[in-house]
């Protein structure tokens, strides 16, 4: 304990490793952990203050916003806008790119997030977190950034992470020097280094889907689900997790292997890719599963391959150990 890395020292650390380096990536990082602190310690006393339930208005994706997303969303963009790193952020509670106020300096950085992961979880206690994914800009100016820079797709990513505010708070994060994981002690209010390099079984057991869906599925999805439960199938026998936080889904599976899907689905005409947001969900997620040695994918194509066309665009989504993600492509695919 008295010797654990700090996540300080440890970006200190590797940005020495990084020629050039200017320090002003640690900045970002630092800035976006006070304000993960902020959210915690929000989160933790959710039931004594007057932050659980809804804002009063819905999002621009018509989801209702509690207050709690509000507190997170307001916490990032106030932390980050004075930190002269940033020329532009988005969220997903933000319908427009969020631009850095003129009286602050601009940066050459993007930040695109999801302040509140699971958020509907908040009231009864269960996990949720913060998802972030980092860019450089495309366009060369000095001024604010614009949609064309945050629209890149998800291998262009300089860095991505998330928070998950559980039994202990970790921060799970990756540069492209490895995947690494900190815990929050809270007594001295530091992220220690507690999972270094993690690196994600090649399999799992654990499958991890809402099956309320099931006949709102692809047929190919109901064939691939029926097989895991199916105990004749040639495979070792599957169990189920559905926390409803992808956070808390995705961290569980990073550590013991298995698969995350949120499948396209027919229940919301609005929404026939599925629910989940690929520059602030699915993006950062499959940066943080390749570099641990998993993958990500649509079911046809590489998350990260996939050029995005709009802010708020939604994906299917297939991810987890290497090898569970194969075998749903074969089923989507057809091989199978
Ligand atoms: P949110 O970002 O508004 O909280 O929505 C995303 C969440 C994910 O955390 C989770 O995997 C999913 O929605 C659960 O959706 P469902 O209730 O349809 O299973
Ligand atoms: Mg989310």
């Amino acid at each position: 304990m008295l010797g654990r890395t700090t996540v300080t020292q440890h970006l200190l650390l590797t940005q020495t490793e990084v020629s050039g380096a200017t320090g002003t990536f640690t900045r970002l990082i630092n800035e976006l952990i006070v304000a993960a602190k902020l959210i915690s310690r929000e989160v933790n006393k959710a039931g004594l203050n007057d932050i659980i339930g809804y804002a009063g208005r819905e999002n621009v994706q018509g989801e209702a916003v509690r207050k709690l997303d509000d507190f997170s969303n307001d916490a990032i963009i106030r932390r980050l806008q004075s930190s002269g790193v940033l020329c532009a952020m988005a969220s997903e509670e933000v319908a427009d790119v969020i631009e850095i106020p003129r009286n602050y300096p601009v940066g050459d950085y993007l930040l695109i997030f999801d302040p509140l992961d699971g958020s509907s979880n908040i009231d009864v206690n269960v996990s949720v977190g913060t998802i972030f994914s980092v860019l450089h800009r495309t366009t060369d100016s000095c001024d604010q950034g614009t949609l064309e820079d945050i629209l890149q797709p998800g291998y262009k990513q300089v860095a991505a992470g998330y928070f998950v505010y559980g039994s202990s708070t970790i921060m799970v994060f990756c540069a492209g020097n490895g995947v690494h994981g900190f815990t929050l002690d809270p007594s001295i209010g530091e992220f220690l280094l507690s999972h270094e390099n993690m690196k994600i079984p090649e399999w799992g057991n654990t499958f991890s889907i809402n099956e309320g869906n099931y006949y709102y599925w692809s047929e190919d999805m109901r064939r691939y689900i029926d097989y895991l439960k199916d105990p004749k199938a040639d495979h070792r026998g599957y169990t189920s997790r559905y926390v409803g936080s992808l956070v808390a889904d995705f961290h569980r599976n990073l550590i013991h292997g298995g698969i995350f899907l949120y499948p396209a689905d027919t229940k919301d005409p609005r929404k026939p890719h599925g629910k989940l947001r690929l520059m602030c969900e699915a993006n950062p997620l499959a940066y943080i599963v390749e570099h641990a040695g998993g993958s990500a994918s649509d079911g046809t194509q590489r998350i990260m391959n996939i050029i995005p066309e709009e802010l708020h665009q939604r994906v299917p989504l297939i991810i987890g150990s290497k090898e569970e993600v194969r075998i749903v492509e074969e089923f989507i695919q057809g091989k199978r």
